[in-house]
């Protein structure tokens, strides 16, 4: 929707102007249970692009096209965003890095061939069918957005780890790269609409694994009810609501799957009560594919809803399109390779991906004494910023505290390219590059 974009985009230019405010910091709803941390602000000065080593050939390809990417501006719903809006390499408040940048505007859900807009498309199907075309769709709005949009306006409190640099990425004080699609549910309520599925890129400070990438993409769903709907129900508004949204999201999981296994578990929100999530069992294991609940009633009373009641859900796409089209590893979703795109295409969901390598990984281990502000996150941004989409995960598989009370970490990187094999030489090479800017950057030490 057009209005909003150019409202979004508009906020942004207008906090660029003003004076930088202290730092606030991101959102990842997943840790909401963990202990609340302030922000931490000179984190950001550890991720600042800097030069590429002169090692690591592998590195410096990846460094090279994010590079180029970073060159030309990309337009996400007909505004305009340039390198510099987004990497400010000389703003303490800014913790975004080349590789990050180089993603925006790529809007993988917006391709009607690739698995994520298959699946965006199908999702479309399903509420159009059953709500006879009564949720209004966006998928083109800029995911730079305020503070305020991202957190205050869905009642992350202040003091949320969510908000912390180590969690979210940060543009300036006041303006983040969303780490979800809940930023825009207060500015469509107050616009008016009542039934809204909003799909886009989200970024995220994270651990690596196959199921987890900075960038990945959401769909939000959202619902409102007037009295008049539960009234005759026997029910109140919340219980109400909390059964609809069980049943529609349980009919689309059966429109995805068909019969699948799935299981609701309780959890925690800030913008929900109560809230839920649901898994669905993959690879032998139980794999969180959405976050949803009944929305907090501030939300609608702020934004001109009062005495209604409403829902919500937050999709993950990539993880919905893991099972659905059997993609082993998230990286793969970023892929140009003909062997992973040719296997898809528009209206076909459910093909099963047929793996067209089978490199090995190779494994490195790195230990060291770890500091006060070490975060694993942290370490995966370094990792990431050396190897690119070559490293496969990041675990760490020892941790034990001396009689000096140092605590020492060790970590097993796992390097695997998901389309040639790589050489002995290049993951030497990218290895000890790692080491040297965890050694810098982190300012650990290694053992
Ligand atoms: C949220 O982001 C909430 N905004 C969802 C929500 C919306 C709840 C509306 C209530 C109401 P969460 O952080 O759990 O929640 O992320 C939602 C989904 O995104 C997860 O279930 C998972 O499928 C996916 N996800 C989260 N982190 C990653 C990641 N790093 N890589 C890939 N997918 C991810
Ligand atoms: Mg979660």
């Amino acid at each position: 929707m057009r209005p909003l974009i150019r409202s979004a985009c508009r906020l942004r230019a207008r906090v660029r102007a003003m004076a930088t405010l202290p730092a606030a910091a991101a959102f990842s709803p997943s840790s909401a249970s963990a202990a609340a941390r302030p922000p931490r602000l000179p984190l950001a000065r550890l991720f600042l692009p800097s030069a590429p080593p002169a090692a690591a050939r592998g590195a410096r390809s990846l460094r090279t096209s994010a590079a180029a990417a970073a060159a030309a501006a990309v337009e996400v719903g007909g505004v305009k965003i340039a390198r510099e809006d987004v990497v400010k390499e000389e703003d303490p408040t800014n913790n975004v890095p080349d590789p990050i940048y180089s993603k925006i505007g790529l809007q993988l859900h917006r391709s009607g061939n690739h698995p994520l807009g298959i699946l965006k498309n199908t999702i479309y199907d399903y509420f159009d069918k059953n709500f006879s075309g009564k949720f209004n769709k966006f998928d083109d709005l800029c995911p730079l957005v305020s503070v305020k949009q991202n957190f205050d306006d869905v009642l992350v409190p202040a003091d949320h780890v969510s908000r912390s640099y180590n969690d979210t990425y940060y543009v300036d004080a006041q303006t983040v790269l969303r780490c979800h699609t809940s930023a825009h549910q207060a500015e469509l309520l107050r616009d008016g609409h009542t039934h809204f599925l909003v799909t886009g890129d989200v970024y995220r400070r994270d651990s690596i694994d196959s199921t987890h990438y900075p960038v990945f993409h959401q769909m939000e769903g959202f619902r409102v009810f007037s009295p008049d709907d539960w009234s005759d129900s026997g029910m109140d508004g919340t219980a109400y609501a909390a059964a609809d949204l069980k049943k529609t999201l349980e009919g689309l999981a059966r429109h995805l799957f068909g019969a699948v296994e799935m299981r609701w578990v309780d959890t925690y929100f800030p913008f929900t009560n109560p809230s839920f999530e649901l898994e669905i069992y993959f690879q032998d294991d139980w794999l969180e594919v959405l976050g949803c609940g009944v929305t907090e009633q501030e939300i609608l009373k702020s934004n001109g809803r009062t005495d209604h009641v409403a829902w919500a859900f937050g999709l993950g796409l990539e993880r919905l399109s893991m099972v659905l089209f059997d993609i082993p590893d998230i990286r793969l979703f970023w892929s140009n390779d003909q062997r992973f795109t040719s296997q898809f295409s528009e209206g076909k969901l459910g093909v099963k991906f047929k793996p067209f390598s089978k490199f090995p990984p190779c494994y490195k281990d790195m230990s060291f004494w770890i500091n006060e502000e070490f975060t694993e996150n942290n370490l995966c941004e370094v990792v990431r910023g050396i190897a690119g989409d070559l490293v496969e995960e990041v675990k760490l598989i020892d941790n034990f505290t001396n009689k000096k009370g140092m605590t020492s970490h060790c970590y097993r990187i796992a390097y695997r390219s998901m389309e040639r094999s790589l050489t002995d030489e290049e993951i030497n090479d990218m290895q000890w590059n790692v080491r040297e800017e965890v050694k810098n950057k982190l300012k650990v030490e290694l053992r």
